[in-house]
Formats: structure tokens, sequence, C-alpha cells
């Protein structure tokens, strides 16, 4: 229970760190997009996973400045790789906001002043919320979630199908992509519904004009069966690990 102490000197003594994850072309398998994960190099616990803190960090208040730290890093990250690596200029990089974020008041003026002093297109960066935090209040989160639409900002709907889901809300919040949580790729494999409620929440995606994300993809038999359903992304162990940036700037030197 130190964790809470720790954590508000986490960002002072650089102890965050992101990582990225690519999301992968379901046809080509070609590298579209990194999610940026972040990580805490704790000084005598090691890595924790952000399971472990975000909570503590929504709770307390501080994943206002560590939300404000990971979405400067990203943009500053893919704004340096663009530079570095022109062939990869279509690139993006997904952030995961938090709900306490998007009630946050100085939200859209924090994301300005990131995307002026990184210089990073805003259709290059993507923000993904969940469900739940969307939901709760729809009348402040839908106007800010159409202004970071009309900013050219892209947004998802994260872990679809798990949360407090409202087809209703789908349909009147300006998403651009839709990521299908990785419970319902991964039961597929044993279980046949939930291939079917994987077709039918792709199907929906696309009826509500969105691109679709498969989430946690592990095996080849999982891909092909998503391409074959018209998934556009893939993104999943099978493509890639969440990788350090030093990884990734491997990666994309390679595919030069
Ligand atoms: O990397 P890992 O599998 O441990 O991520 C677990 C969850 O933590 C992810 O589902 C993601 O939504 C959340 N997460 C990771 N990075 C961030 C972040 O920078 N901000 C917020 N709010 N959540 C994050
Ligand atoms: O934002 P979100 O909750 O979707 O975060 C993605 C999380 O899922 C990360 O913590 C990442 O480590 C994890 N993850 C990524 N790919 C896979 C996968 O193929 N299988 C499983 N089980 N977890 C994955
Ligand atoms: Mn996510
Ligand atoms: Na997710």
């Amino acid at each position: 229970l130190q964790l809470d102490t720790d954590l508000r000197h986490a960002i002072e003594r650089q102890e965050f760190e992101l990582y990225y994850q690519p999301i992968c072309d379901a046809q080509t398998r070609e590298l579209v997009g990194l999610e940026a994960l972040v990580r805490w190099r704790h000084p005598s616990q090691g890595m924790i996973p952000p399971s472990r803190f975000i909570p503590i960090a929504e709770e307390t208040g501080l994943i206002v400045r560590i939300g404000q730290w990971v979405l400067e890093q990203a943009c500053k990250q893919l704004a340096e790789w663009r530079s570095q690596f022109p062939h990869m200029a279509h690139l993006t990089v997904s952030v995961n906001l938090s709900s306490r974020q998007l009630l946050q008041v100085n939200l859209l003026e924090q994301i300005h002043q990131i995307l002026d002093r990184t210089g990073l297109p805003p259709d290059c960066l993507n923000l993904e919320v969940t469900e739940n935090p969307v939901m709760q209040d729809i009348k402040i989160a839908g106007a800010k979630l159409r202004h970071l639409r009309n900013m050219g900002i892209q947004l998802s709907i994260d872990d679809f199908g798990t949360g407090y889901s409202s087809l209703s809300y789908l349909q009147r919040l300006p998403f651009s992509t839709l990521k299908i949580d990785r419970m319902f790729v991964q039961q597929a494999t044993h279980q046949m519904e939930s291939w079917d409620i994987a077709k039918t929440i792709i199907l929906l995606g696309h009826r509500l004009g969105m691109t679709v994300v498969a989430e946690g993809v592990e095996t080849e038999e999982q891909a092909r069966l998503l391409q074959n359903l018209g998934c556009e992304y893939l993104q999943g162990f099978l493509l890639a690990d969440p990788m350090n940036s030093g990884a990734i700037a491997d990666l994309l030197r390679l595919s030069l």
C-alpha cells in the first residue's frame, strides 16, 4: 500500500516507460499502428503492469498527470519515428484514455497543446476509450469526443462487448474504430457461438461506418477466420508483443 505514495513521485523520477504493440493489416499483415501501453519501472518492485496502478491512479486523481505524460510521450515518439522513417508516414499511435481523463475540464486544451508541441498531425493520433466511461456521462463525453473528431483525431471504442454496451450510444458517438475484446477472439477457438458474436460485432461496426480491430489474436487460425469475416486489423501475440521503443525502432528500420 506504499504504491499510491510511490505513484505520486513516479513521473518526476522518470519511472514510467511506454511499450508499443503493433496493429497490423489483416490482409497484408503490414504494420499500420502502434498501441501505447504504459509500464511502471518501480525501484524495488520491478515492472508493474497498468492493471495494478491505473486503478490507483484513477482513484487518487494522479491519472490526469500520468495520462498527460503518456499522451505527450506517445505523440513525441511517433513524430520522431515519422521523421526518421518517412516510409512510415501513415503510421498511427493509439493511446488509452481513462474515464477520469475524458471528464477532465482541460482535456481538449491539453491535447491541442501536445499536438502543437510535438507537431504530430491529428490524424496520426487514435484515442481509445472503453465503453464504461463513455456511458457514464454521455452529454459531457459526447461533446468532447465530437470536438476531438472534428480536430481530425481518430477515436476507438476499446474492449467492445464487455462493458456497458449500448447500441444507441455507439450510433451517436463519433467512433472511427471498434476494437473487439480479446475474450471473443480467444473463446472463439473453442466455441462456435463466440465466432457468431465476433461476426455480428464486425457487421455492426461496418454498418455504423467503423473499421474493426480484433485484439488478442494468438493463432493463425484466429487470424484467418477474422480476416474472412472482414475484420480489417489484427492485434495480438501472433503478430507482435508489446515492445519497448528500441525494439519498435528496429522493426521500423527492418521494414524499410
Ligand atoms: O499492457 P497491459 O496488458 O498490462 O495493459 C492492461 C490494460 O491497461 C490495457 O487494457 C489498457 O487499457 C490499460 N492501459 C495501458 N496503458 C494505459 C494508459 O496509458 N492509460 C490508461 N488509462 N490505461 C492504460
Ligand atoms: O487496451 P487493452 O486493454 O486492450 O490492452 C491490451 C492488453 O492486452 C495489453 O496489456 C497487452 O499486453 C495484452 N495483450 C496484447 N496481445 C495479447 C494477446 O494476444 N493475448 C493476450 N492474452 N493478451 C494480449
Ligand atoms: Mn486499448
Ligand atoms: Na482493449
